[in-house]
């Protein structure tokens, strides 16, 4: 019977964890404060086990080291590759011989950290087979064999067909070697083309193999936890109800794995498999993964009545399209029970929406959409991000000005980060627009460069953007709805325990509801930040506050 070890490494890379940035989340462990890591039960991995098994006797295992490194109480490693060979050494590994290693990379962040695992491996599992798949490994196969001898194959697309193909083959190399959906060295040099094997029926995936893993090493769900102005920890599990988007926004990669034409589950899938997380898994919160879940408006609206009888929580974490969001969806999704809404509005400007991100939404449905979640009482959490190659300063000040006279609950300020496999990378690097690798892009440091602006104006007007929106204008704050603006301040501050213009909002807050104790304290907190610290004091007198 094949074994099959996946792992996933960690989505950091080393200098971010051990040294993490100031506008990024930390976690404290005894030997000192760390890169907070995003752990997610990795769906791809799970969804292969499920359909590898189904056809052959197929034992799986999955090593997580985003878990790992979360579960260590303290870290004292030089780098994550001699904690890779630390874990993949210790006893309860050497006794076994997995017949495939697969190697899971959807972040760019992980690259580095992939590499180090295979060579690891490899020094470990001489004669195992060592392949690796996700966006990362399928839009970096060149650079993957330029800096590593240990990968036998790449997987191109979606790996649950050739994943299959290679257990169940007598003759693995030749396998490989034949099978376009299969990147090898040897392919690559003579200029093979590449080919996806799609399952045009989900349904063909039985119910995706969650018994590879603990669910409750994956309860803390850091995502829903940034959104914890709203949410609180509980148990929660992923769901993907389709795949594929049609879509051609500039700075996404998603279609180069699953593709642009969406595949869906049929409804009964979708409520039978909702109902085992519920009953069997205890799930109180599924997470939706879908690329695009409001491609079927009709298919929405059902499972949507599904979320409802059945009176599970659900949170779409990657965003819903705004086009789709009129204002029977909106009614829908909140009798649904759902109260938050991440909404993809990803900038404020009209021209950028359209010229550059190709992104099928205008400003003025923004605005119509966030007016109606206040309504309706959906707290409204828009995703914006600036420092696209063509935007201008006038862009980024349109954007700005716009924000400022929605009522969204958040504004979630990134900065554009070339992803691998999407149409920004390609232009950054035609027009040679990257000031760093675009491997360290994470959303959060500014990395490309135009004729326009520079990746620090970027980086420091994202931010001010984010402390002037969230804080400074904050729009609970100026309807009056203290409470709720206090939970976004207070998330602040557990997020970043030094945020002295969080503790100021904060203050002012519980100086509106009464609580003068409380606001006394905050305010101080806020002072004694200031006086101690030049990073805040600058941004204290730059909104001539404290
Ligand atoms: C769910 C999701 C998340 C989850 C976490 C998922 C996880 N388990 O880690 C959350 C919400 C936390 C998240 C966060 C972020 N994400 Co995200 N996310 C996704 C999303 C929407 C779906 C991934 C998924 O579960 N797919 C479903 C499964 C079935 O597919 P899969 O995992 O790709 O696996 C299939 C294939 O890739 C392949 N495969 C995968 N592994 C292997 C291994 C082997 C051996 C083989 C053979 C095949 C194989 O076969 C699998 C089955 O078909 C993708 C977009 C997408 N559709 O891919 C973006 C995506 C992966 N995310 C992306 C990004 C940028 C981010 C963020 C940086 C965004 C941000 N602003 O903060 C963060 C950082 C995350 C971090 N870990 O630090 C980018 C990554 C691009 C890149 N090069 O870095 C993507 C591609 C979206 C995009 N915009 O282009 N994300």
């Amino acid at each position: 019977m094949d074994e099959i070890l996946f792992i996933v490494p960690p989505n950091i890379k080393y200098d971010d964890f051990v040294k993490p940035a100031f506008n990024v989340q930390m976690v404290s462990k005894k030997s000192g404060n760390f890169g907070s890591i995003r752990t997610e039960m990795p769906l791809g991995v799970l969804s292969m086990s499920a359909y590898i098994k189904k056809f052959t006797p197929t034992q799986t295992m999955l090593v997580d080291f985003n878990i790992a490194l979360t579960k260590l109480e303290t870290f004292r490693f030089r780098s994550f590759a001699e904690f890779f060979r630390d874990f993949l050494s210790a006893p309860m590994l050497t006794n076994y011989t997995p017949s495939i290693i697969g190697i899971s990379t959807l972040y760019s962040t992980s690259y580095q950290n992939m590499l180090d695992i295979a060579q690891c491996c490899r020094d470990i599992f001489p004669s195992t087979f060592i392949v690796a798949g996700g966006g990362v490994p399928m839009n970096m196969y060149n650079e993957i064999f330029r800096d590593s001898v240990c990968f036998d194959a790449l997987c191109y697309g979606e790996g649950e067909k050739p994943l299959l193909g290679l257990v169940e083959a007598d003759d693995k190399l030749r396998y490989l070697e034949e099978n376009p959906s299969w990147i090898t060295r040897r392919k690559v040099e003579s200029g093979q083309p590449f080919q996806y094997d799609f399952i045009e029926n989900l349904d063909e995936i039985p119910f995706y193999d969650f018994d590879i893993l603990k669910p409750d090493e994956y309860d803390f769900n850091p995502t829903i936890i940034t959104y914890r102005a709203t949410y609180e920890k509980e148990q929660s599990f992923p769901a993907m109800t389709s795949r594929g988007c049609p879509h051609r926004c500039c700075f996404c990669s998603a279609h180069t794995i699953h593709g642009r034409k969406v595949r869906y589950h049929s409804i009964p899938r979708v409520r039978e498999d909702l109902k085992r997380l519920r009953d069997q898994y205890g799930a109180k919160t599924v997470v939706f993964q879908d690329d695009h879940f409001m491609a079927k408006r009709q298919r929405v609206f059902e499972i949507l009545d599904i979320i409802k009888e059945l009176q599970i929580g659900v949170f779409f974490q990657n965003a819903l399209a705004m086009y789709a969001l009129d204002r029977k969806m909106l009614e829908a999704l909140k009798s649904a029970g759902i109260d938050l809404l991440v909404l993809s509005a990803e900038s404020g400007s009209n021209r950028v929406l359209k010229e550059i991100m190709h992104k099928p939404i205008n400003i003025s449905m923004i605005k119509q959409v966030v007016d109606d979640c206040r309504e309706l009482g959906i707290y409204a959490d828009l995703n914006v991000m600036i420092g696209l190659p063509g935007e201008t300063k006038q862009d980024i000040e349109d954007t700005r000005n716009f924000l400022k006279t929605v009522n969204a609950n958040w504004v979630r300020m990134s900065v554009a980060a070339p992803l691998v496999g999407s149409e920004m990378l390609d232009i950054c690097l035609k027009k040679n627009y990257l000031r760093g690798s675009y491997l360290d892009c994470d959303f959060k440091k500014a990395i490309v460069e135009t004729e326009d602006f520079t990746a620090e104006y970027i980086q420091e007007t994202a931010y001010i953007l984010n402390l002037e929106l969230n804080f400074v204008e904050n729009s609970d704050f100026r309807l009056g709805n203290y409470k709720m603006a206090l939970k976004g301040f207070e998330n602040a501050i557990r997020a970043k325990n030094n945020h002295a213009i969080a503790y100021y909002y904060a203050a002012k807050c519980y100086e509106k509801l009464d609580n003068l104790q409380k606001a006394q304290q905050y305010m101080n907190n806020a002072k004694m930040i200031v006086t101690e610290k030049s990073f805040w004091r600058n941004y204290a007198d730059m909104f001539n506050i404290l």
